[in-house]
């Protein structure tokens, strides 16, 4: 293995002892039960005796609730002298003020000087059976010599560092290394075309690329070193490319490439690491806007570390020596805060999945659980109802007897596949954790735990809020909705440590994205529904809802709705303009596999359950039958796609540098055609 480099002979720790929760002297001094194991600060939180107490402290006493937090979960160079300074009216936001500290030493060193040998990573490469273990001593080490590597490449601190590498313990030694000198990291998805690359370095600036010569994907290779090259080649300001060999293959290199591991060998493992202040950048993090260019979102230092250690700890129940799988890539931000930066900071064990849900067959995912023995599986729904069209056997033949807990992040999960993934994945015995959260709000942010033990959990609701977070939902006009039973404009009422305090060069977007549109608060863009017991269920994007008749429909409601047809195996809804309803509804719908049904009769029997299900008015006007849907690399349908086509604006499309199949696009395009030409034939 190329890059698993030879022992080291001496290995400087920066640290000192761990005063993590677990070993934690206050927790032993604590009898008052349970609650103290669960969170030793809570001691100093009068009146948290229960999950309620502790939420309230979250959100009415917060400088004393995230003090503790951050004083006993994170290692600091220098202690913070006050808990933040926020203002979301002015855009406003600094967590963890005065303090220094540095990420990779609360990632590494903390852990290495109590378990040097316990494992870090398990990176689960393509190739089924071939897992490989980095300790975390074997990861600091890679970490201390890239980051030696960069600095003498002439990486300084507050450079951005770009890194287009599929997941593999070097990409996660590449951002942990840019963390440890200081540098600033920004993660492209290595599946991204070479324009959508060039545009992220050159809005990044950055004059570092690091990559692989060749990916690994489902069994086939992948030339990202060529694809890095042709973005070069209009990256005027790159000065060097960083190539690490994942397969044996030579690749053509030019005057900028570094050949990685080779200069990696010449280094030292010590790397000293960088001062750095609790608001300094630590990466940025590229998602699509519905329009104009993609939005390089800054998380800082200390805020999104802490927020990501524990969301990762209380929303899993994440304990030490449980292996946790989320299958995210690493290039999304559910990759950032769940593979590696939640996972790492509380010492646990995490995978790496460099793979996809169907190589070699649909039952990848659990065969696996089943090796690895994960804990925690946390995936998309997009991939569960794909596996759900192969059936129960592929998930049956395995044994899933390790699995505590399922998540689900990314999409809203249909009810459909929220109830397999639980009572056939999970055997009925694993709580299904849907949790809702952005790019922006840099961790979990609803979720159904953490909550008392025993708490119910509904199918296909995101539920309750974490830990300092405050949800609001707002109408049209920018009223509060204060009853429950009511749906509006997803909000958040005052900061929260993880969230995204900019956009990279681009403050003035931020504000007016976010935090213009309901002075006051955080705006998430997104529609939620409060229950009448005051449980959130996300609907959607609010510029996805459909305006029926004077009527708002979720998009995510109606499709909820569709899927329960035995024959859909996936449905996307777009509204589209109608004259007589102001709006109407367009299915484009994906079968199952080995269903037969003609489209007339699968049009009828949809209209009928949309009808019962919600009212007649709501029944779709037309249902187009795909193979696929367009969907971005992260696998969420790209509804803005789907908009411009049944507009018959197919000349419009506009960016597309994120979607992940242009002839499913094609092929859209040609049946929107044919089913408009068959209407009117009739
Ligand atoms: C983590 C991530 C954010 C958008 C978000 C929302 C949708 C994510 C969801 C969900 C319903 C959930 N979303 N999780 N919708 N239920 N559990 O996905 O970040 O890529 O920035 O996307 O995804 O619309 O606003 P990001």
């Amino acid at each position: 293995m190329a890059w698993l480099l030879p022992r080291a002979c001496c290995l400087k720790v920066f640290c000192q002892p761990s005063r993590g929760p677990f070993s934690s002297g206050i927790a032993k001094a604590w009898s008052g039960g349970p609650l103290t194991a669960y969170m030793p600060e809570a001691v100093a939180f009068a009146g948290s005796r229960d999950h309620p107490g502790l939420y309230t402290v979250s959100v009415e006493q917060v400088d004393e609730f995230w003090g503790a937090l951050g004083r006993n979960r994170l290692m600091w160079i220098n202690p913070f002298h006050s808990v933040k300074d926020c203002n979301l009216q002015q855009g406003w936001v600094s967590w963890f003020l005065g303090g220094q500290l540095n990420v990779a030493v609360n990632c590494l060193d903390r852990h290495v000087h109590t378990a040097p040998n316990k494992v870090a990573l398990i990176w689960e490469k393509d190739e089924p059976g071939k897992e490989v273990r980095v300790t975390y001593r074997e990861l600091l080490e890679l970490t201390g010599r890239l980051g030696n590597t960069l600095k003498r490449q002439g990486v300084k601190r507050g450079d951005r560092v770009t890194i287009y590498m599929p997941p593999c313990p070097l990409a996660v030694a590449s951002m942990l290394a840019c963390a440890r000198i200081g540098a600033v990291h920004t993660v492209v998805f290595a599946g991204f075309s070479s324009e959508a690359l060039a545009d992220r370095i050159r809005d990044a600036q950055s004059e570092t690329v690091i990559t692989v010569n060749q990916g690994l994907r489902g069994g086939k290779v992948i030339e990202l070193k060529q694809t890095v090259d042709q973005a070069v080649r209009v990256c005027p300001l790159v000065k060097r490319v960083l190539v690490s060999m994942r397969t044996e293959q030579k690749v053509p290199m030019s005057e900028l490439d570094v050949p990685l591991e080779e200069e990696m060998m010449k280094e030292d493992v010590c790397c000293e690491p960088a001062v750095m202040e609790s608001e300094d950048l630590l990466f940025l993090l590229y998602t699509s806007g519905s329009t104009g260019k993609p939005k390089g979102l800054v998380h800082s230092q200390a805020g999104y570390l802490l927020y990501a250690a524990i969301t990762h700890k209380y929303v899993f129940d994440y304990h030490d020596g449980d292996v946790f799988g989320c299958v995210a890539d690493i290039g999304w931000i559910t990759g950032h805060s769940y593979v590696v930066y939640g996972p790492l900071c509380n010492g646990g064990t995490t995978v790496l999945f460099e793979s996809t849900p169907v190589y070699p067959n649909p039952g990848r995912y659990w065969e696996t659980v089943e090796r690895l023995r994960i804990n925690q599986f946390y995936g998309a729904p997009t991939a569960i109802r794909l596996l759900l069209r192969y059936g129960d056997e592929w998930v049956k033949r395995y044994d899933r007897s390790s699995l505590k807990i399922l998540g689900s992040v990314g999409e809203p999960i249909n009810t459909e596949a929220w109830e397999w993934y639980f009572n056939v994945v999970g055997d009925a015995r694993c709580p299904v954790v849907d949790t809702w959260w952005q790019t922006e709000t840099g961790g979990i942010c609803i979720s159904p735990r953490p909550s008392s033990p025993g708490d119910e959990i509904l199918p296909g609701m995101a539920m309750r809020p974490f830990f300092g977070i405050s949800p609001a939902l707002l109408d049209d006009k920018g009223n509060i909705l204060t009853q429950n039973n009511v749906s509006g404009a997803l909000c958040i009422s005052q900061a929260w440590p993880g969230m995204a305090r900019t956009i990279y060069n681009d403050h003035k977007r931020f504000l007016e994205t976010y935090l213009m549109p309901y002075p006051g608060f955080f705006f998430t863009g997104d529609g939620a529904y409060r229950s009448s017991q005051g449980y959130y269920q996300l609907t959607g994007r609010l510029d996805d809802v459909i305006n029926v008749s004077g009527h708002r429909l979720g998009t995510a409601e109606l499709e909820d709705i569709v899927n329960q047809h035995r024959a859909v195996a996936e449905s996307a809804v777009i509204g589209f303009p109608h004259e007589i309803k102001g709006e109407g509804a367009y299915v484009f719908i994906v079968l199952k596999k080995g269903t037969d049904v003609s489209q007339e009769r699968l049009s009828n029997e949809l209209k009928e359950l949309v009808s019962k299900k919600i009212a007649k008015y709501a029944s779709p006007e037309y249902v187009q039958v795909t193979k696929r849907l367009p969907k971005t690399r992260s696998g969420k349908i790209m509804r803005r796609v789907l908009k411009k086509i049944v507009e018959d604006k197919a000349d419009e499309l506009g960016d597309l540098t994120t979607l992940d199949d242009h002839e499913a696009v094609e092929e859209i395009i040609e049946g929107h055609k044919r089913l408009l030409q068959e209407e009117q034939g009739q």
